[in-house]
């Protein structure tokens, strides 16, 4: 070289300002020879790099920061096992349509096929960002310098527009550290690409309100979909004024805050006989901003949770492939869940100015749920130790401020969860619906707090689930959050056990050696939390917690309760099509008994 340096900063500088000018504050990731020149310009940056201990904590903790955020999230990723560690939390954050912006390094260009250190190459050269295709809704691979800004751009854009997702940015080592002028950036600065979101005609809202307001049995029945349109004022509007009865899905759940008098909770597997019911006997089902997904739809087999045909469905959201694709539709509308309930709030009220009351409908929601909480109270009241479940969730909910934000993990801190937890904030349950991922919400917890510090942050996870990624409390004693990690111990992947019981009549490889109360050689997970240098408590006695939780969340430490507790299945009046394939001759149920 002639010693000539080409004016201007690297590639990894620009992506730096970039993120600094759509206001990022915080990057998740793990590091590696690929991306240290990025890191190098995140030291320079007031943009936050939080360092994880695996590259699957990243992916949580970004999924759930982009949740309470509303925008997309930034994960920084090293090549190949550093991709492939990030990809269970970049498909999590798919299959529930969060916005996500994956940057991982990758191998030099001029050794593309030649089996560099770390290639991934069996079947094509340098095709690690390829694993990622079926999840993401676009992956690049960055093959040249000056086409960063404008694929940055796009890629900003694409996971938050439409129905939002992650998309991955895929950039060979050498692009990031090479120089380059700053037209190509300075060329997309003003291009905000801000969009208006697609609403509906009038003449389709009037359709749809003549329709709900001549249904016998209407209802209205939400997904994901209400929260992130931030549509929850809207929903309430228009179901109070149409006096809808509203079902949700798992991920709708606190769409409307679920003491609401019109909520009648959630539909599925796990849901209660009144909103199965109610479902199945709606003449009109409104569906708004939700895919009708199995686990919500009791595996589609009728006379469990939706009759359609039968019920007509009315059916909105932004995502054209997701209307028609499991039920007959009568009208469908792509639009904005925000937007269309807009429209549809006016032209109700223009159409029916008094409104629809429902008292007897009322009353019949209130008489259950009073009835549903006494059949819980002995159980919710219950001094057992192991502790039951169904006490757990009432002292944890009697602990919590309204706007407390709740990750779940799968198990019974799920399906018990969405079934008779009360969320009283919309957003504020974060909960992997779609890819279902254990080990999800103990990272997804630091996501949450980052995001929201000023509220309290608790992630209720089964003891399997803690077990997944533990060294995320490294990451959260480091930035001293007040997090609470409530590990509900029943020693077992209880969910599985429960089903492998009811189907083979053994838990062979579903539970873990001794019992809740004395695991035999299971980790105490109030010392993994004392030796990461947080708080660790491991209950004695059922009237242990409620006192342990108040002085976890004055605390303010990272405090991770050890809570033992009887494995017991979740409650369901739903179907699980598994049931036929394990057991096509018997009717096996998991009623809990
Ligand atoms: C990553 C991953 N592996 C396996 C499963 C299958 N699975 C669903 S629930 C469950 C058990 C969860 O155990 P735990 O976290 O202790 O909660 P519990 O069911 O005992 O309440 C398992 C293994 C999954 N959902 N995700
Ligand atoms: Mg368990």
């Amino acid at each position: 070289m002639d010693g000539a340096k080409l004016e201007g900063k690297t590639v990894a500088e620009h992506i730096v300002d970039f993120l600094e000018r759509r206001e990022v504050k915080h990057v998740f990731g793990l590091c590696g020879h690929t991306n240290i020149a990025v890191l190098a310009a995140l030291a320079e940056s007031p943009i936050d790099f939080v360092t994880v201990r695996h590259e699957q904590i990243a992916s949580h903790a970004a999924d759930a920061y982009a949740r309470v955020t509303d925008k997309a999230s930034v994960v920084l990723s090293h090549l190949s096992p550093g991709l492939t560690n990030c990809a269970t939390g970049v498909a999590n954050a798919a299959l529930d349509c969060i916005p996500m912006v994956v940057i991982a390094g990758d191998i030099p260009t001029h050794y593309y096929g030649k089996h560099p250190h770390q290639e991934v190459n069996l079947h094509a050269d340098a095709a690690q960002w390829e694993i990622y295709r079926p999840f993401v809704k676009r992956a690049w691979r960055v093959d040249r310098a000056d086409l960063m800004a404008e694929i940055l751009e796009k890629a900003f854009h694409l996971a938050e527009s439409g129905q939002p997702g992650p998309v991955l940015v895929n950039v060979p080592m050498d692009i990031f550290s090479e120089v380059i002028p700053s037209d190509s950036f300075d060329r997309i600065r003003d291009n905000t690409r801000a969009l208006k979101k697609p609403s509906i005609d009038d003449e389709s809202a009037r359709e749809i309100v003549e329709a709900l307001a001549k249904a016998e049995n209407p209802v209205a029945y939400v997904g994901g979909g209400i929260l992130l349109a931030q549509a929850s004022e809207e929903l309430r509007e228009f179901v109070e004024h149409m006096g809808l009865p509203v079902a949700h899905s798992l991920m709708g759940k606190g769409a409307l805050r679920d003491d609401h008098p019109l909520v009648l909770g959630m539909t599925g597997f796990w849901g209660t006989e009144l909103v199965n019911q109610s479902c199945l006997n709606a003449d009109y089902i409104f569906a708004v901003g939700t895919r009708f997904k199995e686990a919500d739809c009791s595996s589609w087999y009728p006379g469990y949770t939706f009759n359609i045909p039968g019920s007509k469905v009315i059916h909105i959201d932004i995502e054209p492939q997701e209307i028609g694709r499991n039920y007959p539709t009568e009208i469908g509308v792509v639009a904005d869940a925000k937007a269309a309930l807009r429209v549809l709030n006016r032209v109700a009220r223009e159409m029916y100015p008094d409104g629809f009351k429902r008292p007897a409908l009322e009353q019949k929601i209130a008489d259950f749920r009073t009835d549903f909480k006494a059949r819980n109270l002995e159980m919710a009241i219950s001094s057992a130790f192991p502790m039951m479940p169904e006490r757990i969730l009432a002292d944890t909910r009697k602990a919590l401020p309204e706007d407390a934000i709740i990750t779940t993990d799968v198990g019974w801190n799920k399906n018990g969860v969405g079934q008779q937890f009360d969320i009283l904030t919309p957003g504020s349950i974060l909960t992997p619906g779609g890819f279902a991922t254990m080990g999800f919400g103990p990272p997804g917890a630091i996501g949450a707090k980052l995001a929201a510090p000023d509220r309290v942050v608790l992630s209720l996870v089964g003891d399997g689930g803690f077990g997944q990624n533990p060294s995320m409390l490294a990451t959260a004693v480091e930035l001293d959050l007040g997090i609470i990690w409530l590990v509900m111990n029943n020693n077992a992947f209880g969910t599985i056990a429960g089903l492998q019981k009811a189907h083979y009549g053994l838990t062979y490889g579903t539970t873990f050696p001794g019992s809740a109360e004395a695991p035999a050689n299971g980790p105490g997970y109030a010392d993994i939390a004392r030796a990461y240098g947080a708080e660790g408590h491991r209950l004695s006695a059922a009237d242990e917690l409620l006192p342990a939780l108040e002085a976890a969340i004055a605390s303010g430490k990272p405090t991770v309760l050890d809570v033992p507790m009887i494995n017991n299945p979740t409650p369901t009046t739903g179907h699980w099509n598994i049931l036929d394939i394990y057991s096509p001759d018997k009717d096996v149920s998991h009623v809990a008994t």
